[in-house]
């Protein structure tokens, strides 16, 4: 089998598929790294070649830099990893699966209420994305790892209730505030699940009531958890203690009576703008609900009988976090373009991060 030239050439091989098929890939590419420009493999000045191999509705993608679904209900599957490619489903509630790597490429579900799932995002040139769009949208990503400004490795829940689940997240953004590893769910109310928040990377609620949870923030370096304007609720693994720490772990629940099961085990953490904080873990069999206001631990000074006001907060509940010392430098407004980001400033104004980023081609008919 590794009968398979240097793969090089303009063309994908299309014979080979799967994990085989990367394998040979980077061993004709290592054997041969003379022959032309391998393919997707170009380097720093080399022409970039897309990299699939997916099928639509059982259809096989014609090579290119797009697959592009209909706008019905589509079934895009794609058995390798994406290099420099653009899947994106269009309308209708499409499913969406990727079995390999999302290497500088994005993959959209286009408007309707998709389900999108991929392996891990590795932006090595530019930035890899995966974007729910308007809709109700499930999204599930391996890990989420970036690298500053042009390295993002970004996943976007858009518009609608968003139910999104990756593992770690990571990586500092750039710019702008612009890349690095980041989580979003943007409006709605959106459920947000993921990993481990470390080495700057951010995951963001956006408007509306979110729910989210994270196995741990900033134990090794630090990492920041926003749940923007909604009564929010921001917790571990099923509504469980999140510890934030020991480095610099940043909750800042925004605007809204938003419940934080959270403990900092350092001083270096930040944890603002929760209005309840529940003690211990909560009964296990009371997830992320709205925990109904228990009595508010000693930290915060305020009488469970008025709900809405934030009554002894600084009433500029709006400025929340001012600022956290952090490390990602979350507090810059944000740039619409690729990494956006909530901006930590806007309390009022939701902001929407500019709507799903121009789909390179329309879907077809
Ligand atoms: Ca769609
Ligand atoms: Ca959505
Ligand atoms: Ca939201």
């Amino acid at each position: 089998m590794s009968a398979m030239p240097p793969s090089g050439r303009r063309r994908r091989p299309r014979a080979l598929r799967g994990p085989a098929a990367i394998t040979a890939l980077l061993a004709g590419a290592a054997a041969a790294s003379l022959a032309a420009a391998p393919a997707g493999a170009a380097g720093p000045n080399g022409v970039r070649v897309p990299m699939h191999q997916c099928w639509v509705n059982g259809v096989t993608a014609p090579p290119g830099d797009i697959v592009s679904g209909t706008s019905g209900d589509d079934n895009i599957f794609c058995d390798s990893d994406l290099e420099n490619v653009t899947v994106w489903g269009g309308a209708g509630n499409d499913m969406i699966e990727v079995r390999g790597l999302v290497i500088d490429s994005a993959v959209m579900g286009g408007d309707g209420d998709d389900v999108i799932r991929t392996k891990h995002l590795v932006p090595q040139n530019a930035s890899s994305m995966v974007r729910g769009n308007r809709g109700n949208d499930v999204i599930k990503v391996a890990t989420v790892s970036g690298d500053g400004a042009t390295k993002g490795a970004v996943v976007h829940g858009d518009d609608g209730d968003d139910r999104i689940t990756t593992g770690s997240v990571t990586g500092a953004p750039g710019k702008y505030n612009r890349g690095g590893g980041i989580v979003t769910g943007n409006d709605g109310a959106d459920t947000i699940k993921v990993g481990t928040v470390d080495f700057s990377g951010r995951v963001l609620g956006g408007s509306g009531a979110d729910v989210i949870e994270a196995e741990a923030l900033g134990p090794e370096s630090g990492g920041l958890i926003q749940s923007g304007p909604g009564d929010d609720t921001i917790s571990g693994p099923d509504g469980a203690v999140l510890i934030v720490g020991e480095h610099w772990g940043t909750v800042d629940a925004g605007v809204g009576r938003d419940t934080c099961t959270v403990k900092s085990v350092s001083t270096r953490t930040s944890i603002s703008a929760c209005e309840i904080m529940p003690k211990a873990a909560p009964a296990a069999d009371r997830p992320s609900g709205q925990l109904t206001p228990a009595a508010p631990t000693g930290t915060t000074a305020e009488p469970p009988s008025k709900p809405a006001a934030p009554a002894a907060t600084p009433a500029k509940p709006a400025a929340p976090a001012a600022v956290p010392a952090a490390p990602a430098g979350p507090a810059e407004p944000a740039a619409p373009p690729a990494g956006p980001v909530e901006p930590v400033t806007a309390a009022a104004g939701p902001v929407e991060p500019v709507a799903p980023a121009a789909p390179v081609g329309p879907a077809g008919p």
